[in-house]
């Protein structure tokens, strides 16, 4: 397990908190409104790890109306005063990188080897990395203004990530922020809401009201908001798109996936087995981008679902907080039960389903690494986000066959091809309608590179260049004499 120090650490943020934990609202700490408060769970025990505060509609104004009063001061900062208060949280990050990665590891039930090696580094490089995009704004992206106050809502896959995908690059650009987590894992935005207060972040910059759909739709609907960007559920994306169409509310929407992950004949099959690994089991699949469609060319097929199969009897299914744990918690009963309905789906489908003998915990939402094969390109799971540890496989004979059945989607968020030959490969991966493209390798994030969807996956980037501009407004400025043409 864990150094147990890093445990202790958390062990006593929880019981300092042991009253439950209120939103962070202009710098302080301050329960509901409505003296409403709820249960935050870990899904690998059942246990209750601290309550925090319900967010009322009441809650969402308060914070709303803190982030427009920092709004002025904060937007007013030269591009280096604000970088170094990014780079202040980013090395704050750092410093809290164990404790962190605990905590994560507790309230989403995702490996500690993920939330260590993984999450909360990538967090602290969110921050670093804008911090450069904080001081590069101006002479970067001249006659551009800043949105104002941006209304985030996060899933709870990637708490903290999804929390720095969000806030580092509305900070960088200039906004103040009121950001919503998922009602499943609240307690690393609570953690980073600490850390703001630490790193002396002005009062109102940064606010998190916790709370389930209703305090998002709350946040969505305020009137005071300039932009709202949302990460979660195609179905929720697609109720928020309708709620703002009428406003002058900025959008962006990161929403589900169905990734095709193509294996080509002459692949090497070694290295796209643990691409396999990594796209699927990652994060128990609970990954928007995960490689979930598996394409494997008929010639190779059988050679290769059996190496898969011996694979997959390694992977180990147990504790989060056990460093040797390949695949943790699923985040909580009712997406177990999601999982587990899916799953029946296929098989009364016709699908053939397999699953390694794997020891399973005797408590707690786990599910083991799941294969299916020879299921039907018009069949439900092969259309719909299962969003876990279930891979879903289909052969092709030709790339263009391949190319058809990557396409195949309502989503288009991301692919994974895996060839020798880099012609075929780069050829493919011209035609496939994804967001992101991987060659030989899968899920590989950097903060310098937009992410984001084609069609029902949604619209928008995270990340570098493109990300930045979707948190500011072009503003045509000019000086002179009205009407003159010069
Ligand atoms: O998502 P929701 P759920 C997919 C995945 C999963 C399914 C359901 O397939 O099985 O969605 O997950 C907030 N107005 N993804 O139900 O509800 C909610 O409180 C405003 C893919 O947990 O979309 C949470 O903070 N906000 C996805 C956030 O939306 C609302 C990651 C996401 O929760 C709201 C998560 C409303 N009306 C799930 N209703 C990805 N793309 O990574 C809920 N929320």
């Amino acid at each position: 397990g864990p150094a147990p120090e890093v445990n202790d650490h958390v062990k006593t943020w929880l019981s300092h908190h042991g009253k439950g934990v209120g939103h962070y609202i202009g710098g302080a700490f301050v329960p509901s409104s409505g003296g409403g408060s709820f249960e935050v769970h870990n899904p690998a025990n059942d246990t209750v790890l601290v309550r925090v505060a319900e967010g009322t509609a009441a809650d969402i104004d308060n914070a709303v109306a803190a982030a427009r009063k920092a709004y002025g001061g904060w937007s007013k900062l030269t591009g280096h005063q604000r970088a170094r208060h990014l780079y202040a949280l980013a090395r704050l990050v750092q410093k809290r990188e164990r404790f962190l990665a605990v905590l994560e590891s507790m309230d989403n039930g995702k490996p500690i080897r993920e939330s260590r090696d993984i999450d909360v580094p990538l967090v602290a490089r969110h921050f670093y990395h804008h911090a450069g995009w904080a001081e590069l704004a101006e002479t970067e992206f001249p006659d551009h203004a800043p949105l104002g106050v941006c209304g985030q809502i996060i899933p709870w896959n990637f708490p903290l990530l999804m929390l720095a995908w969000k806030i580092a690059p509305a900070l960088a650009a200039g906004n103040t922020v009121v950001l919503k987590p998922a009602e499943f894992t609240p307690l690393t935005a609570l953690a980073f809401a600490e850390i703001c207060q630490e790193a002396g972040l002005p009062p109102g910059v940064v606010n998190i009201v916790t709370g389930d759909g209703a305090t998002g739709a709350a946040l969505v609907a305020h009137p005071d908001v300039d932009k709202i960007a949302f990460t979660g559920s195609t179905e929720v994306g697609r109720l928020i798109r309708q709620s703002t169409a009428g406003t002058g509310k900025k959008l962006t929407l990161e929403l589900g996936g169905k990734s095709p992950f193509v294996v080509f004949e002459d692949a090497d099959l070694d290295a796209a087995v643990e691409g396999v690994v990594d796209a699927i089991w990652f994060n128990q699949g609970q990954v928007c981008c995960a490689g979930s469609r598996l394409l494997v060319q008929e010639g190779v097929a059988e050679r290769f679902y059996a190496k898969l199969r011996a694979r997959m009897e390694t992977l180990r299914v147990g504790d989060p907080l056990d460093k040797s744990t390949d695949i943790g918690a699923i985040v909580a009963p009712v997406q177990l039960q999601r999982i587990r309905e899916l799953v029946a789906k296929g098989q009364a489908e016709g699908a053939t389903l397999w699953q390694p003998k794997t020891q399973m915990p005797g408590a707690g939402c786990f599910f083991p690494p799941s294969l299916f094969t020879e299921v039907e390109p018009a069949s439900t799971i092969a259309e719909v986000e299962i969003f876990g540890p279930v891979a879903v496989s289909m052969t092709f004979r030709t790339p263009g066959e391949a190319v058809e059945l990557a396409n195949n989607t309502r989503y288009g968020l991301a692919a994974s091809i895996w060839s020798e030959n880099l012609n075929r490969a780069l050829e493919v991966a011209a035609k496939v309608k994804a967001g992101v493209v991987w060659i030989n390798c899968t899920n590989l994030f950097d903060a310098a590179s937009g992410f984001g969807g084609y069609r029902e996956s949604g619209f928008g980037r995270e990340g570098g260049r493109e990300g930045m501009s979707e948190y500011l407004v072009h503003k045509a400025e000019k000086s002179g004499v009205a009407g003159k043409d010069s």
